[in-house]
């Protein structure tokens, strides 16, 4: 079956923020950023500034050049996370999984949503109604069977707009999207694929499978994939979770060392079922932990802060330390993963030279 993906993003989020709180700054150029005299950039820009070219990551040095006129505003970041939080909420009432790429932008897997008789068009049309409602600011839309096309798509009526990519749609679309859409595909990429006449996906999907890896190496693979509108990347709600475990409670205590080992390894076979339906990639695993609860209910969970593969072995020696120290009957075993904090490319300019 079809999946029904919505990507949702605000339309220049921190500048709308920053214009809701002084509606008179609405018809003049205003920007996001750091100061001039030390080495600020531009966060984001209204599009009234963007006329005159300001953009994102520029310095505010050379966005205050190209437009003289320009109201350059220090961040309030905290402000831009409530206004975050406040849209999440929103996002919740309509379905669990929810992907946050960064705090203006998610994708939702709504496949499952009741709401709307299902229409993932129109439930995105109340998503933006519901989130001018809340906080008086403008999202965009995309709506398709996965996440690269409805990200695609919820560019393509930008500001205040939506678009819908059916499934029966994909084949029209694909012909004439320009190749710099594809994730992944940069500047350096495009420009080459372009000395090679390949201008859009149409162009793209003249080559095989095969070729395209005998030109792009491995990556090839994924190109052809995304080329033909196809993405199988799951919406991951990783950010709320930190860690990836399963555990047992056994009927009788577990008494004796082999009986244990067994016990462990049963409930590895199912650690490792369920995370490879999870879809969350290995490299997003940043230690390991095995959790005991004993016959007299005490809890210790044993971690270690850092991985490698293959984990049985080491979910076995952080059970056997523990267990051997104080050896007791177990009435619960668990093993799990702890997971990377999303990384969040747009939150590191908390970081940067701002005011
Ligand atoms: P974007 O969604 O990329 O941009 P935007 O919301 O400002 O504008 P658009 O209408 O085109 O979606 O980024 C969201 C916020 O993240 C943006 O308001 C400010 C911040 N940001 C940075 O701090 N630095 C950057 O380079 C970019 C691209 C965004
Ligand atoms: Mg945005």
């Amino acid at each position: 079956m079809d999946r029904k993906i919505i990507h949702i993003d605000m339309d220049c989020f921190y500048a709308s923020v920053e214009i809701r709180d002084r509606p008179e700054l609405k018809d003049l150029p205003v920007a996001v950023g750091g100061s001039p005299e030390g080495r600020g950039v531009v966060t984001t820009a209204n599009y009234v500034a963007r006329r005159y070219g300001v953009r994102s990551a520029m310095s505010s040095r050379q966005a205050l050049k190209l437009c003289p006129k320009l109201i350059l505003l220090p961040p309030r970041f905290s402000q831009y996370k409530a206004e975050s939080r406040r849209i999440r909420e929103i996002f919740k009432e309509y379905t669990e999984v929810i992907e946050p790429l960064s705090l203006d932008e998610a994708y939702l897997d709504v496949t499952q949503c009741p709401h709307a008789e299902g229409s993932a068009t129109r439930m995105a049309e109340q998503i933006r109604a519901r989130i001018f409602a809340e906080t008086q600011l403008t999202a965009s839309a995309g709506i398709a069977p996965n996440k690269f096309l409805a990200k695609v798509a919820s560019d393509w009526n930008k500001p205040d707009g939506q678009f819908t990519i059916r499934p029966k749609d994909i084949g029209a679309f694909m012909k004439s999207l320009p190749v710099e859409k594809i994730p992944g595909v940069g500047k350096v990429t495009a420009r080459k694929m372009k000395l090679k006449g390949l201008n859009t996906c149409g162009d793209l999907q003249k080559l095989s499978q095969l070729e395209l890896m005998r030109q792009f190496g491995a990556w090839g693979a994924s190109l052809f994939e995304y080329a033909h509108g196809r993405d199988e990347r799951p919406v991951c709600s990783r950010s709320v979770r930190k860690s990836f475990s399963v555990e047992n409670t056994f009927s009788e205590d577990l008494r004796e060392e082999h009986e244990i080992v067994f016990a462990l390894n049963e409930i590895y076979q199912d650690f490792v079922k369920r995370w490879q339906k999870s879809g969350i990639p290995s490299e997003e695993i940043k230690g390991h932990f095995v959790k005991i609860k004993f016959f007299d209910f005490k809890q210790t969970t044993h971690a270690r802060a850092q991985v490698g593969f293959p984990l049985f072995p080491q979910f076995e020696q952080l059970l056997r330390h523990r267990w051997t120290e104080i050896p007791r009957p177990i009435r619960l075993l668990g093993v799990g993963v702890n997971l990377k904090e999303p990384h969040d490319k747009k939150l590191d300019f908390d970081q940067m030279t701002l005011f």
